[in-house]
């Protein structure tokens, strides 16, 4: 069975945006959508950390983008690692992930827009730990499928977000449109790629949730939902509920990683 349809899933969801390493954030925001530490292993392997559940069985799904530019990047990946592997939720793959995962296979990509202190990060594990967690996280960010379809086709998640023709599509295209959107070949003045809306045309009956592109707030638009609320850039750390359909959000505690676009600070969690 294909990775990405889990249409058997029905939740409910705590649908997590871009993490980016704000460790510190995404704990406290587990803590106030009810989820606690089952149970934690010593170490620096990917295993190591904090187990987290929740009581009411509920699921937690990351839209991905975990690693780059915050402070607590591999402790955000070893804590995904843990909540999947207990069975306790899901993770799609995003950009930031799949450049890290392309570096680790030994592909040539540039090391810019963070990527510098996740490699940072692994390069201050023990010299002798380290060939083990880079083996680990590889597989880890491999088996990570670029969407997946929850609860009888009603819910899509992708980092980026999924056109409906692409719903449960495997090919190259659908996989570039999960990772990085609709992209228009064009930059804005701060030189970042100008994005097409899909959000705006779409018509399609599923809820598609999304991170990639930092608001100030959740975007809702048809029957779509972005989350990423621009943590890392000292906004704000967003869930959404589902089925409820409520966001639940932290606030950054400082500004980790200035946005070339100025990114507004204002912030009220709730
Ligand atoms: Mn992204």
């Amino acid at each position: 069975m294909l990775r990405s349809l889990m249409a058997h899933e029905h939740g409910p969801f705590d649908i997590i945006g871009d993490v980016h390493g704000c460790y510190t954030e995404l704990v406290q925001l587990l803590g106030r959508l009810g989820y606690q530490v089952a149970s934690s292993n010593a170490g620096v392997d990917l295993a190591s950390g904090p187990t987290y559940r929740h009581s009411e069985q509920r699921k937690a799904v990351f839209l991905g983008d975990l690693v780059d530019r915050g402070p607590g990047i591999l402790d955000t990946l070893r804590l995904v690692h843990n909540i999947i592997r207990a069975g306790s939720g899901f993770c799609v793959i995003g950009n930031h992930d799949d450049k890290l995962l392309r570096k680790l296979k030994g592909q040539n990509v540039k090391v810019t827009q963070g990527l510098e202190h996740t490699l940072a990060e692994i390069e201050a594990l023990p010299l002798e730990e380290q060939s083990a967690f880079k083996r680990e996280l590889r597989a880890f960010l491999a088996a990570l499928p670029h969407h997946c379809i929850l609860d009888d086709h009603r819910l899509v998640i992708a980092h980026a977000g999924l056109k409906q023709e692409l719903h449960g599509n495997m090919s190259s295209e659908s996989r570039a449109f999960a990772l990085y959107g609709e992209t228009t070949g064009q930059r804005d003045e701060y030189g970042l790629p100008i994005r097409g809306d899909w959000p705006a045309k779409y018509a399609g009956e599923s809820w598609v949730i999304y991170g990639h592109t930092p608001v100030p707030e959740p975007r809702w638009l048809n029957k779509t939902v972005g989350i990423d609320t621009g943590c890392i850039f000292g906004g704000k750390l967003t869930a959404l509920r589902y089925p409820e359909m409520e966001t639940v959000s932290v606030c950054a505690e400082r500004v980790y990683y200035q946005s070339a676009k100025p990114f507004p600070r204002a912030c009220s969690s709730g």
